[in-house]
């Protein structure tokens, strides 16, 4: 059982370290994180290429190639040109010599853009408990994938009590492959009754209960839906109002999954959930698959909203904070 502090600035300093329970440095190494990244490394390969055999003479058309290469790994149109525009004022104004100066530069400008606008990547949990976490995403992304890695890694602070709710009532077999991690985790689960259709109900009754019998975390899944999906993306927004109309300020965040190999329809689909439901962080999954990195950063550059944690696996430990330099340093290696 968690003592519950009484004052709360002992309360904050609790979620504070809670929130920054991921800081931990991931012990894994980078090969392992991104070992996947196969499709956007091949298609980057052809940057240190590019870089290794360059002229001063030729700079317009190597930055023009560059910038190639960046559209073709999914960097965006916006991003490769604001990132290459970046270079060239210093190549041109011979600031940058060699490829590998470039290659610095290069790595520096995308650590910028996965870094400036978007804000801390710790979890903020507010002062009060319970503290709601709500996953949101499209379909097979991870959601609940992550709420279970999410689950195990905050119970490694002792005591600290864990509600899942299962607000996927739309999938078959949803409920039961939540109740699977909630199990593995020895976190408590507030599920759908018989017959229940509708999400938001089940997930006012876990917050409800949640702050009756003092829990400190609500981590809360919803259904894989469509950006495009007008009515469910409706649902989505009654959700996160049921969750609110339950526990004033909740949710405290808004994690949306986003599946590292989904390459360029990223971007639609995150501006569009955070229209909806307003993501205060992103969880980029499955980079030990084949994925499909550069888009991550043309997400982050125009909402500026942080990645907060990378899935790295489909086991507990595979999670692990974002960290922008070892991600960009796993592209360029
Ligand atoms: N390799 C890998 N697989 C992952 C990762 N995260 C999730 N998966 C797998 O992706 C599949 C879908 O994961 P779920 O957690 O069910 O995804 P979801 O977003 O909840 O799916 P829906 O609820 O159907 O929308 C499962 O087979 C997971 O094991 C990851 O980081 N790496
Ligand atoms: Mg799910």
């Amino acid at each position: 059982m968690v003592r519950c502090a009484s004052s709360s600035s002992d309360k904050a300093g609790f979620f504070g370290k809670l929130g920054r329970v991921f800081k931990e440095k991931a012990k894994s190494d980078i090969d392992r994180l991104f070992s996947g990244f196969s499709k956007t490394r091949e298609n980057l390969a052809v940057v240190d290429e590019l870089l290794t055999y360059w002229n001063l003479s030729d700079a317009e058309k190597l930055l023009d190639e560059l910038e190639e290469a960046l559209l073709i790994s999914d960097f965006g149109p916006r991003t490769a040109i604001k990132i290459v525009d970046g270079l060239r004022k210093d190549v041109l104004a011979a600031k940058l010599k060699t490829g590998q100066e470039i290659k610095l530069a290069l790595k520096k400008s995308i650590v910028k853009l996965l870094t400036s606008r978007a804000g801390s990547t710790d979890l903020k949990l507010g002062t009060r408990r319970p503290a709601v976490i709500m996953v949101v995403g499209v379909n097979g992304g991870g959601k609940t994938t992550t709420i279970g890695k999410l689950a195990h890694r905050l119970k490694k602070e002792k005591g600290v009590k864990i509600l899942m709710a299962a607000g996927d009532t739309f999938r078959a077999a949803a409920k039961e492959q939540l109740e699977v991690w909630a199990e593995r985790t020895e976190s408590d689960i507030v599920r759908a009754e018989e017959g229940q259709k509708k999400p938001a109900p089940v997930l006012s009754r876990a917050v409800k209960r949640a702050v009756a019998e003092k829990f400190d975390i609500v981590l809360a899944d919803t259904s894989g839906r469509l950006h495009t999906n007008f009515s469910l993306m409706d649902e989505l927004e009654d959700c996160k109002k049921a969750i609110g109309k339950a526990l004033a300020g909740a949710p405290n965040e808004v994690l949306m999954v986003l599946d590292g190999t989904t390459g360029l329809n990223m971007l639609p689909q995150a501006r569009e959930f955070n229209d909806v439901v307003g993501v205060t962080g992103f969880v980029l999954t499955k980079l030990d698959g084949t994925a499909r990195g550069g888009c991550v950063a043309s997400v982050v550059d125009e909402l500026g909203i942080p990645v907060k944690f990378v899935g790295v696996g489909e086991g507990l430990e595979d999670l692990q904070p974002f960290d922008a330099e070892a991600f960009v340093n796993a592209l360029f290696p």
